[in-house]
């Protein structure tokens, strides 16, 4: 596995990719916002990798194989915006330290631990995560809760079949994550007490299963760069930037609602939830507009960052301005 950077990725726009591209009515519009057409990628998938074995004789590349399955109209943002511009708390606090600070996250070997309310419990390789996954790309919106926004078309699997794996017993109702952390060998960040180290998150059961959370080992086509959260970090797209932790080592079931850095923190900034909703403002600034990275103009951010058709329906009854 290689984590150096491409200059010039080889990327397609996601209009070059579809083959409708040349269709431009309402209808493909709002398809294109969503799934792609199962049938469609099933076809492509089945006549692509014969067609690339034919033709260059090399061995499949998860990385660079994988099928566009859900993309925004918007162009992707490029690769050096998404790798030069970053939050990485554990690599340092300005946007630019997770980049020069890259060769500190120690990524090989890496491990995952799986605990709390499951029938496999244990701590797997990286390899035994990744291997049973086909990769897909997804090109969703990041909106980080600073107010700003990126496109990215990142490759991963869905995190509720990863987390089907280990069989979550009935009591799981909600899952936490935590980023690496060793007390001797802090990264730069660590040694600061910004946060409680080691960084944590968590969603409700419901919120992982949903087929937008999207668990994330690569970026335009290639494995992902370790200031993007190298080798898995978390997409849950329709959520402020921050719930989307970076470098996983523990994936743990539980019954009760977890701890989670920044709500703990500042309580009173930060929810456990933290949907993207314009209508609900951080105390110290609007979320009402967004400066998307590398555009001129600021735009309007969207109920759920645009998710809101896919995603609206595990929020019913809840006061969404209490539940931040
Ligand atoms: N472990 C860890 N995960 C993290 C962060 C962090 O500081 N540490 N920052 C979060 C924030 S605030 C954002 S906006 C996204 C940024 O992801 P990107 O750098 O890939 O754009 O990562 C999130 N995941
Ligand atoms: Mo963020």
């Amino acid at each position: 596995m290689s984590f150096g950077f491409r200059k010039k990725p080889r990327f397609l726009s996601p209009s070059a990719r579809l083959s409708e591209n040349d269709v431009t009515d309402e209808r493909l519009f709002n398809r294109r916002r969503h799934f792609i057409k199962a049938g469609a990628a099933l076809s492509m998938a089945a006549y692509l990798p014969q067609l690339a074995l034919s033709a260059t004789d090399k061995p499949a590349d998860k990385y660079a194989d994988a099928q566009t399955t859900y993309s925004l109209d918007d162009e992707p943002n490029s690769y050096d915006d998404i790798t030069s511009y970053n939050n990485f708390y554990e690599l340092g606090y300005s946007k630019s330290d997770p980049l020069d600070n890259a060769a500190l996250l120690p990524l090989d070997p890496w491990s995952v631990e799986i605990a709390g309310e499951c029938a496999k419990p244990g701590t797997y390789t990286l390899e035994d995560i990744l291997k049973p996954h086909d990769f897909e790309e997804r090109i969703y919106r990041l909106r980080c809760v600073e107010a700003w926004s990126m496109v990215v078309p990142w490759i991963g699997f869905s995190l509720g079949d990863l987390l089907k794996r280990f069989e979550p017993t009935s009591k799981a109702k909600y899952v936490a994550f935590e980023t690496l952390y060793d007390e001797k060998k802090p990264l730069p960040g660590q040694r600061r007490n910004v946060l409680q180290w080691p960084y944590r998150e968590g969603l409700r059961i419901d919120e992982a299963m949903h087929p937008l959370a999207f668990m994330v080992t690569g970026l335009y086509g290639q494995p992902l760069p370790a200031q993007n959260g190298a080798p898995l970090r978390l997409m849950v797209p329709w959520k402020y930037g921050f719930k989307s932790i970076k470098s996983i080592v523990k994936i743990h079931f539980m019954e009760n609602e977890p701890q989670t850095s920044w709500n703990l923190s500042a309580p009173s900034e930060y929810g456990f939830y933290a949907n993207v909703n314009p209508s609900v403002n951080h105390p110290r600034w609007s979320q009402n507009r967004e400066r998307v990275i590398g555009k001129f103009f600021k735009q309007d951010t969207l109920m759920f960052n645009g998710y809101a058709d896919d995603v609206a329906s595990l929020y019913t009854g809840m006061d969404l301005k209490k539940y931040f």
